[in-house]
C-alpha cells in the first residue's frame, strides 16, 4: 500500500515511520523543506526516543521518503497543527488541516481513503472535510473513504504507544471505518475501535477534558484546603484510597499542547452547555496567580528577595515548554518590585542558569514548578549555598533530605503564619 502523510511533526513523522517499519511504501510530505532535508539526511528533527533508529532502518529500506509535494498515493493522512483560534472560546483553528486537505484533493483516485490524525474540534470531518471530497465530485463511502483517527500517544513513549494502544477509527460511513480498519491494522496491536467520525473526534477531546477537569478539581481543593487550613495533599491520598476515586494531582497550573488546548474546543461548540469545562479551564489558567500570591506570603515571612525558579518545561523530564504554567509565574514574579528572579531547568535552553549551585546561591527560596528528575533529590551542597533555605515544592515531588529549614507544598501551605517546620 502506498502511503503518504502530511505533516512531520510529533505524530506524522512517527505514524509514516511506523508504517513504513511494517511494509508500506511511505512518502513524508512537510511544508519546511529543512524538515524534509533533514529527514532524507537520516536526521530527526524531534525529540522522540528510537524515532533516530527507525528512521535509519527505513532509509536503509528505501520505503520511506521526505519531500515537499503531494503524489498520488492509496491513504492519504492529515497529521498537522490545530492551534487554538484567537477568538471568544479559543475554538480550534483549522487552517492547516484545510491547507493540508486542499492540496491532497487534485490527487485524489477513486478508491483511495483519506485519515484526518489532527485533534479536530467536534464535527469537523463531516461538516468540512466531507464536503471538500464532494465538492471535487468523488462520493465518500463509495469512491473515497474518510476516516478521523485520533492520535492517542504520550510523548517519549510514541513508537511503542502507537502500536499497542488502542485506536479509535472513525469513519463517516461504515465503509470508511472498514477501510481505516484495514489500514491501521498494519501495525495496530491494540484494539481497533469502530466509531462514527464525529464521536472519534469528541472522544479525543474528552480524554484530555476529563484530566484538565479532574486537575482542576485538586487545584481548587487545594485553594479550599488552604483557607480552612486543612492538608489537600493528605485529603486526596486519603479520598484515593477509596477503589472508585481518582482526584488527580494539584500543581502550578496546566500546561502542554493537549490538555491546556483541547477543552477550548468542545467550548467553542457547545458554550452554554460547556459550563463545567469552562469553569475547569479558568481554575487551571488561574494557578499560576494562587502560586504566586503563596510565594510572596512565604518570602514576606523572610524577608526574602531573591527567588529561585526550578522547572520550566510545562511537565517532568520532557524540553517542552508550550503553555507551560512556569511561564505566567515567572513573568509575574519578576514584575513584582524588589525581587530578583533566577530560573534553572536541565531540560530547557532558554533558563538563565546553568547550574543548580548558580542558581541557589543565597536565594531566598526555591520555587519547584517541575518534577524533573533531577529536583527529587536536591544534593546538600546546593541547598547549603542559599541564604534562607525555604522550599515550595508545588509538584509535590521533592524527597531530599537535604537541610531545608522550611518545606512548603501544596498542603501545608495554610495558615502560614504558624505553619509546621519540617
Ligand atoms: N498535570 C497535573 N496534575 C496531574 C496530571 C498532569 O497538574 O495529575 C499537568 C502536568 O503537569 C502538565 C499537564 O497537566 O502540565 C498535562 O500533563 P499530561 O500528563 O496530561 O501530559 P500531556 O499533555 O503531555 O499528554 C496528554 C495525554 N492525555 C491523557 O493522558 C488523556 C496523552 O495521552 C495524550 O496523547 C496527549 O495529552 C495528547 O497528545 O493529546
Amino acid at each position: 500500500m502506498k502511503i503518504l502523510t502530511v505533516g512531520l511533526g510529533y505524530i506524522g513523522l512517527p505514524t509514516a515511520i511506523t508504517f513504513a517499519l511494517h511494509g508500506q511504501e511511505v512518502v513524508g510530505v512537510d511544508k519546511n523543506q529543512y524538515v524534509v532535508e533533514t529527514l532524507n539526511d537520516g536526521k530527526v528533527h524531534i525529540e522522540e526516543p528510537l524515532l533516530p533508529e527507525a528512521l535509519e532502518e527505513v532509509l536503509i529500506r528505501k520505503n520511506f521518503k521526505a519531500q515537499m509535494n503531494i503524489e498520488p498515493a492509496d491513504v492519504f493522512i492529515v497529521a498537522v497543527p490545530t492551534p487554538n483560534c484567537d477568538d471568544e472560546y479559543k475554538g480550534c483553528d483549522l487552517t492547516y488541516v484545510v491547507d493540508a486537505v486542499k492540496s491532497v484533493v487534485p490527487h485524489l483516485e477513486t478508491g483511495n481513503t483519506v485519515i484526518i490524525e489532527s485533534t479536530i474540534s467536534p464535527r469537523t470531518t463531516e461538516d468540512v472535510i466531507k464536503p471538500m471530497i464532494e465538492k471535487a465530485g468523488f462520493e465518500v463511502g463509495k469512491d473515497i473513504f474518510l476516516v478521523h483517527c485520533p492520535e492517542r500517544v504520550l510523548p517519549g513513549q510514541v513508537l511503542h504507544e502507537l502500536i499497542f494502544n488502542n485506536r479509535i477509527i472513525g469513519g463517516v460511513t461504515p465503509a470508511c471505518t472498514e477501510k481505516g480498519k484495514e489500514i491501521y491494522d498494519v501495525f495496530v496491536q491494540g484494539k481497533l475501535i469502530e466509531a462514527t467520525a464525529s464521536a472519534a473526534e469528541l472522544s479525543k477531546l474528552m480524554e484530555n477534558t476529563y484530566r484538565d477537569v479532574n486537575i482542576a478539581l485538586a487545584n481548587e481543593l487545594v485553594q479550599i484546603g488552604a483557607k480552612l487550613d486543612i492538608d489537600a495533599l493528605e485529603v486526596i491520598d486519603m479520598a484515593n484510597q477509596h477503589p472508585r476515586v481518582n482526584i488527580h494531582q494539584p500543581g502550578p497550573g496546566v500546561g502542554g499542547h493537549c490538555l491546556a488546548v483541547d477543552p477550548y474546543f468542545i467550548v467553542a461548540k457547545a458554550p452554554e452547555e460547556a459550563q463545567l469545562i469552562q469553569r475547569a479551564r479558568k481554575v487551571n489558567s488561574q494557578m499560576p496567580n494562587f502560586i504566586v500570591e503563596q510565594a510572596a506570603k512565604i518570602l514576606e515571612e523572610h524577608d526574602g528577595k531573591i527567588i529561585t525558579v526550578l522547572g520550566l518545561a510545562y511537565k517532568g523530564n520532557i524540553d517542552d515548554m508550550r503553555e507551560s504554567p512556569a511561564i505566567p509565574i515567572v513573568n509575574q514574579l519578576r514584575s513584582m518590585s524588589g525581587y530578583e528572579v533566577r530560573t534553572y531547568d536541565p531540560h530547557v535552553a532558554e533558563a538563565d542558569t546553568d547550574t543548580l549551585l548558580e542558581a541557589l546561591e543565597d536565594s531566598d527560596m526555591a520555587l519547584v514548578l517541575c518534577d524533573h528528575d533531577e529536583f527529587k533529590t536536591l544534593p546538600e551542597e546546593a541547598v547549603d549555598v542559599m541564604k534562607n533555605r525555604v522550599l515550595f515544592d508545588t509538584k509535590n515531588c521533592v524527597v531530599s533530605d537535604a537541610p531545608f529549614k522550611e518545606h512548603y507544598t501544596l498542603g501545608n501551605i495554610s495558615a502560614l503564619k504558624n505553619v509546621e517546620r519540617v
